[in-house]
């Protein structure tokens, strides 16, 4: 298998902002500079300039040069870069680039609601679907959940939220890092300057919310809120407090199959530390931000994140094992350090209380950049930086000292995802080639990383990190090893099939596509699912993804993905006002 990589310039397919940086990456054998023309739509050369080899990319093996349109900042449409007879995918030159994609990543999430019909007035006709796991004719249902044989008594209503992925499992530990990033997508327009809080405001998603009063962004993070809250353990049972690490299916699907025809069993999956601890983080959270809409759901979301904070100290070791795959994903965990820093965090900037803040100075993670700001970015195995990402922004008790420590960590990090774009020949910011190599879900990692870049952006005003931030754009958006847009409506080659059990359209031609503004997992150099075995072997590490609807693991989509994808693009966006 030979992907069809097209031009050999690579750009970001979508744009660059006006005042931004404006780089690309040439695939050649040359080893001099060449040169490079920039034409407008009618094909004038407006700006030329000489590119610099750089030698062989060790993520894709490709004899790369870089380019730098450098100070070129006229808006238009349809430029392209040309060097040496091949002719770069069309670009905009713009301030408006990001708002689509903004709203677009967001509604993601209305797309994938658990337990409500996905109307067509707010999606159109081809998205539209009936509601899943109501528990109606074949249809299992999630309003009495039983756990799994001989693991408990009760049953929990634990109907709505979002589906995780192409599958229809409920997860709690990707789940609450998920609406964890909504939340810390609207807090931001309540800590950063011009962070713009009307953009994600009433009115701004097409979701049936809208109109009540309540920022849209909020709405949609309250679906899956009110689904991680009925996760917990109810009061007067074994593990009272301790939430269940998740809920699917008994046995795979196959695709397509939309959710509302699933006929498999549900089941919960016993609790975990890493699940309730990652309940009380999204709910301390919750409790702070919701308050000033609905103090009854706010001290609900307290209380929750108090009793499951003290379930977690009183059961500090039930990991969810790797082996438990069946039906679903395992998000296996057995160390959950990370997930006690991140609670104690969000717990102690809600409610000030000491006991959190010594939590967070006895934790092994305090002070340490690589363990809380892990190079190859936060994950719902790595979820301290969430933690510390809200420290160091959101006004609390924390004493000026530990706030400045927490602030110059962060910045350290930043730091550290700064060189490594500018270290990379197609400005990643990732320490991909000797660090670790690209991953199951790679794309966001790169996601996560210029969420760590976008908040130091935020404190400390460093243009490096904001750049080293749209790099990871042009990177995602087509400035890459198969000079493919890694999202799909966006730029000129996207990927538009990936591995989801209603947008199936390459099984199905009745089926959609995925809508705009949802990526894909990205390039994953350990082959995991059987079309990757099959046509990827021996690819290098950046090169191994293919759009593929059955690639589940370079081509799914989650809503862990598409949750740093929205705070990114809310962040670019807000750049230009
Ligand atoms: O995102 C998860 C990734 O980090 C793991 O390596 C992988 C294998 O365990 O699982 C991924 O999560 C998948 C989950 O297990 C099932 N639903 C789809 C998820 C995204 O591919």
């Amino acid at each position: 298998y030979e992907p069809d990589t097209g031009s050999p310039v690579r750009v970001n397919q979508v744009g660059y902002l006006t005042e931004g940086p404006k780089r690309g990456t040439l695939v050649s054998d040359a080893t001099s500079p060449l040169s490079w023309s920039l034409r407008d739509a009618d094909g004038t050369e407006r700006a030329t300039g000489s590119t610099t080899p750089v030698g062989v990319d060790p993520t894709s093996e490709q004899h790369v040069h870089t380019f730098d349109l450098g100070a070129f900042a006229e808006p238009g449409e349809g430029y392209t870069v040309a060097v040496d007879g091949e002719v770069s995918e069309p670009f905009a030159i713009g301030d408006d680039l990001y708002s689509t994609l903004r709203t677009d990543a967001l509604a993601y999430f209305y797309h994938n609601r658990s337990g409500i019909e996905i109307e067509a007035q707010y999606v159109g006709e081809q998205y539209a679907r009936p509601a899943g796991h109501l528990n109606e004719g074949a249809n299992q249902g999630d309003f009495e959940v039983p756990c799994r044989p001989g693991q408990c008594d009760y049953t929990l209503d634990a109907h709505g939220g979002w589906y995780d992925a192409g599958d229809h499992g409920k997860y709690v530990v990707n789940g609450g890092i998920s609406v964890a990033q909504l939340m810390s997508s609207y807090e931001r327009t309540l800590t950063a300057d011009g962070a713009d809080g009307d953009a994600l405001g009433d009115g701004t998603l097409a979701i049936p919310e809208q109109g009540n009063g309540v920022p849209d962004i909020l709405d949609e993070a309250r679906w899956q809120l009110e689904f991680l809250l009925r996760m917990q353990v109810p009061a007067g049972e074994p593990l009272a407090g301790m939430a269940h690490h998740k809920l699917h299916d008994r046995e795979w699907t196959g695709l397509p199959l939309r959710p509302d025809q699933d006929p498999q069993p549900r089941e919960l999956a016993p609790p975990s530390t890493a699940a309730t601890l990652n309940l009380a983080a999204a709910a301390a959270q919750c409790a702070r931000l919701y308050a000033p809409y609905d103090a009854e759901f706010a001290d609900r979301c307290a209380s929750t994140a108090t009793t499951a904070w003290q379930a977690a100290l009183a059961n500090p070791e039930r990991y969810a094992p790797p082996t438990d795959g069946q039906g679903g994903g395992a998000y296996e965990d057995s160390d959950v350090r990370d997930e006690f820093y991140w609670a104690a965090a969000e717990l102690f900037v809600t409610t000030g209380e000491d006991s959190y803040r010594q939590a967070l100075l006895g934790s092994e993670l305090h002070g340490d950049v690589d363990a809380v700001f892990p190079r190859n970015g936060l994950s719902w195995q790595s979820t301290a930086g969430l933690g510390a990402l809200s420290l160091a922004t959101v006004d609390s008790e924390l004493p000026a000292a530990e706030l400045a420590a927490v602030r110059a960590l962060l910045i350290e990090a930043a730091d550290g995802f700064a060189a490594d774009s500018a270290g990379s020949a197609y400005g990643v910011p990732y320490d991909s080639p000797d660090g670790g190599g690209y991953f199951w879900g790679s794309n966001s990692q790169v996601l996560n990383n210029m969420v760590v870049l976008g908040t130091a952006y935020d404190l400390a005003g460093d243009p490096a990190h904001r750049d080293a931030l749209l790099r990871g754009f042009d990177y995602l958006l087509g400035a890459n090893p198969l000079n493919l847009s890694y999202v799909t409506g966006y730029g000129e080659r996207y990927a538009q099939n990936q591995h989801h059990r209603f947008w199936a359209n390459q099984l199905n031609p009745a089926l959609p596509n995925p809508p705009p503004g949802s990526v894909a997992g990205g390039p994953n150099q350990e082959l995991q699912d059987p079309v990757a075995e099959e046509r990827l072997a021996g690819c290098a590490p950046a090169m191994c993804y293919i759009d593929h609807i059955e690639s589940y693991a370079t081509n799914e989509v989650t809503i862990n993905w598409n949750a740093p994808l929205a705070w990114v693009a809310s962040f670019a966006d807000d750049l230009t006002g």
